[in-house]
């Protein structure tokens, strides 16, 4: 099928890219006055410090409804991948921008996938979507369905060495904050069925938790498919977590890459994501 514009917020940490008619909505980073736009410009390395030396807390704000009809513009089909909306307000004002834009559009289509999941998941799920796009026998209105059945096969587990941003946003329950107080945690979790953090075991130690990881895709039924990593001011770690999976899987499809700002400033140094479709 040709002419369907993918679109993603800026939590995918994917860029733009038109060989791919993919868009890239940017959710916005706050450090007192500052506003910052995580698009292609932002120097991720200078955020971090930034973030890191502030005392007071920053903040994060979903894409406003004008900015998802930019990325809509002129376009006859779409399909929107967002962030979570168990955690952001991005799908929310996705479906939102999505109503305007029919109203003065009424033949256009556009599907709203709420990825109930964060980072490279959502790179998962838009490469999913590229591949159904190649089949020539398929129509748009069964995109929907083929979306939600491929989405029972990918998932997402971190890594994360700090809990700070996320208990200072709020973003996690108080239980799972509480979690943060503790210095040098290596918390393994997972996105629940709900879309939230969920904890699944703390790790002594970075190698133990990379084992830990392996061992977490395993139970979650990792066959040797692709795996894509997106690690935050963390490539040895990402390598050697690519290393131990390709032991257990010499054919795995894996990729690693940077974050962009969103995941950088929630997962936060040294924090990886890991997204893998299983069976
Ligand atoms: O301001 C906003 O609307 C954005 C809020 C986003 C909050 C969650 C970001 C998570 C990024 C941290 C670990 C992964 C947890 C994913 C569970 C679904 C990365």
């Amino acid at each position: 099928m040709e002419n369907v514009r993918l679109i993603v917020d800026s939590s995918a940490n994917t860029l733009s890219d038109p060989a791919r008619n993919l868009e890239v909505v940017p959710l916005t980073l706050t450090f007192g006055e500052e506003n910052l736009l995580d698009d292609e410009n932002l120097n991720i390395s200078d955020f971090l410090t930034k973030m890191e030396v502030n005392q007071e807390a920053g903040k994060t704000a979903a894409p406003s409804i004008q900015r998802w009809l930019d990325a809509l513009d002129g376009a006859e089909q779409a399909i929107i991948v967002t962030i979570t909306s168990g955690m952001s307000g991005t799908y929310s004002s996705a479906l939102q921008a999505r109503d305007i834009y029919l109203e003065s559009h009424p033949l256009a289509k556009i599907i709203v996938v709420d990825s109930r999941s964060a980072g490279p998941e959502l790179e998962l799920i838009i490469e999913g979507i590229e591949e159904m796009l190649q089949d020539p026998k398929l129509r748009f209105a069964d995109l929907e369905s083929k979306i939600a059945e491929y989405r029972t096969k990918t998932s997402l587990l971190f890594l994360l060495q700090s809990l700070r941003n996320l208990s200072l946003n709020g973003r996690v329950s108080p239980a799972v904050a509480k979690l943060a107080g503790l210095l040098k945690i290596n918390l393994i979790g997972t996105a629940s069925v709900d879309g939230d953090l969920k904890p699944l075991t703390k790790a002594r130690g970075m190698k133990k938790a990379l084992k830990e990881l392996v061992k977490q895709m395993e139970e979650n039924k990792y066959q040797g498919g692709r795996v894509i990593i997106d690690e935050c001011e963390n490539l040895t770690d990402a390598e050697k977590l690519k290393e131990l999976i390709l032991e257990k899987y010499p054919d795995a499809k894996i990729t690693i890459r940077p974050m962009r700002g969103l995941c950088s400033f929630y997962a936060e140094r040294g924090g990886l994501m890991v997204a893998f479709v299983n069976a």
